[in-house]
């Protein structure tokens, strides 16, 4: 069954209706949701209408319906893409078995911390993004950012479907416990690092969409691969709504640099104090924000040796993303040479996996950086955007708190902190760019800052009314 029922209370393709009791006990957690989402999600929409996107199918072609949808009445719900009829366990100990349709028991406390650890980061986002509405720099933008929070929300009614449905009652609590931690919280803070930051502003808000969010999408992936199938058959769908996230990031800051180019030409000069006081980021600046986000963001991929990582691929429970491409699923007796601050060392690839996980998600934050340059050297400039180096700034793994900069240089200490400031956003360059953040929502204007997008959502065009304030 692929169809989506929007009748029932929680709409679902998952038959809910034939399980009361799993239906009784979504619909006890829905109205907690609920008031999450009206005390910590998007300030001030509560009254907007807004042109989004719904899920209406679960097939890749036409799943998606766009309308007005006034904020509070979005239908969350819960979407697992089709089963495939005789699936197997395809990578680990576990290869060429059956996928598991109910959790084994062996691994029931991995497989929920895994699920409550993706769970927790949905509406962590939320929150971190709540304020940035009240200084949208456009009505499209305004209705990119709803459509990713809602989308986020849903993501976590995936996780807390399989929370109810697959781990009783210690699964329930977990699900309110998602509800209860908050980003930033002293007291409750989120699981991970970089869902703690505060995204206070757009230009944040674009480079957390394209590389925190794009860590989301390399560990869905490799869930889609998991050997528990209705683990694999809810990130398989969540991959379809993630992509959106990405090309906000990726577009947001191509239209930042996009329109920094058209400043330093209307100045004839590159100097980053003019282009500033002409209101728009320069380079360098954005540089800083890229620095941040990257490194925070390769934190997700946890330590470059880990045990737990080595367990997950063995037992079945999380591969790498497309196992398919890879000819060893096994991954017995073969080992990764890694860069240690110790220097090289040769490590079980079983325990190398998250390092593989991050090259690879590395390679392709690189895809956006190239096109940001390209366009940079056409317009006659060498300033280069760049990554930095795994080592800069790391709060996980084998390079925690090492004075590394972002060229991947070990620094002595002192060095290092003395020059942090100049790699990644000062408190005067989050002032200048705070002073930027005026809101705009005059259909089709766009802030001073931002580049008009080359195109509007759903082939409409770019002055189209995305949003309905009231
Ligand atoms: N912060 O062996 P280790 C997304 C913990 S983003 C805090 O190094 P492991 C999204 C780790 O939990 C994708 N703690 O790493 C994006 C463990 O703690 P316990 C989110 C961290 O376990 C934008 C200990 O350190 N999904 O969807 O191999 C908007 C040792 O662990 C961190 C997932 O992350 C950190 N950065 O891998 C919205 C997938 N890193 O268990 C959404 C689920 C590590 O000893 N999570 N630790 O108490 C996982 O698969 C793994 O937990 C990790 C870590 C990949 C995060």
């Amino acid at each position: 069954m692929t169809g989506i029922d929007y009748n029932e209370r929680i709409p679902n393709n998952v038959e809910l209706s034939g399980n009361k009791s799993l239906q009784r006990a979504l619909e006890h957690w829905q109205p907690e949701y609920l008031k999450w989402w009206g005390e910590m999600g998007p300030e001030k929409s509560q009254a907007m209408d807004v042109y989004l996107r719904t899920a209406v199918s679960v097939e890749p072609k036409g799943w998606a319906h766009y309308d007005y949808v006034r904020m509070p009445d979005y239908r969350w719900g819960i979407f697992l893409a089709p089963a495939q009829a005789e699936r197997k366990v395809n990578f680990g100990a576990h290869k060429g078995e059956d996928a598991w349709q109910d959790v084994p028991g062996e691994y029931r406390s991995t497989l929920r911390r895994i699920i409550v650890t993706q769970g927790d980061t949905e509406p962590a986002s939320v929150e971190q993004q709540r304020h940035l509405g009240l200084t949208c720099p456009s009505l499209y933008d305004l209705r990119n950012l709803f459509q990713v929070n809602v989308e986020e929300g849903r993501h976590l009614w995936a996780m807390v479907y399989l929370l109810h449905a697959y781990f009783g009652r210690d699964g329930r609590e977990e699900a309110e416990e998602l509800l209860a931690r908050h980003s930033g919280d002293a007291d409750k803070p989120r699981i991970l690092t970089t869902f703690n930051e505060p995204i206070s502003d757009w230009l944040s808000l674009y480079c957390f969409t394209y590389f925190t969010d794009r860590d989301g999408k390399y560990q869905l992936k490799s869930f889609a691969e998991s050997g528990f199938d209705p683990l694999s058959r809810t990130c398989r769908f969540m991959l379809t709504e993630e992509a959106h996230h990405m090309f906000v990031g990726e577009t947001g800051i191509g239209r930042v640099v996009k329109r920094t180019l058209e400043v330093m030409k209307e100045l004839g000069t590159d100097d980053p104090a003019k282009v500033r006081a002409h209101g728009a980021v320069d380079l360098p600046l954005l540089q800083k924000y890229l620095n941040f986000w990257c490194s925070s963001s390769l934190d997700l991929f946890g330590s470059e040796i880990s045990s737990n990582a080595a367990a997950s691929f063995a037992n079945g429970l999380k591969g790498r993303p497309d196992e398919s491409q890879y000819e060893d699923h096994v991954l017995r007796d073969v080992s990764l040479r890694l860069d240690t601050p110790e220097g090289a060392q040769e490590v079980p690839m079983l325990n190398a996996l998250n390092e593989v996980m991050r090259e690879s998600y590395l390679k392709d934050c690189e895809i956006g950086l190239k096109r940001w340059n390209r366009a940079i050297e056409r317009a006659g400039h060498e300033f280069r955007l760049t990554l930095p180096s795994s080592g800069f700034r790391r709060a996980i793994g084998s390079w925690v708190g090492l004075p590394v900069d972002p060229t991947g240089k070990l620094l002595p200490k002192e060095e290092y902190e003395r020059r942090l400031v100049e790699w990644v956003p000062s408190p005067e360059d989050k002032a200048f760019v705070k002073s930027l953040m005026q809101k705009v929502v005059e259909p089709g204007k766009m802030a001073a800052w931002i580049a008009p997008p080359d195109r509007g959502i759903n082939n409409l065009p770019i002055d189209y009314e995305y949003v309905h304030l009231s």
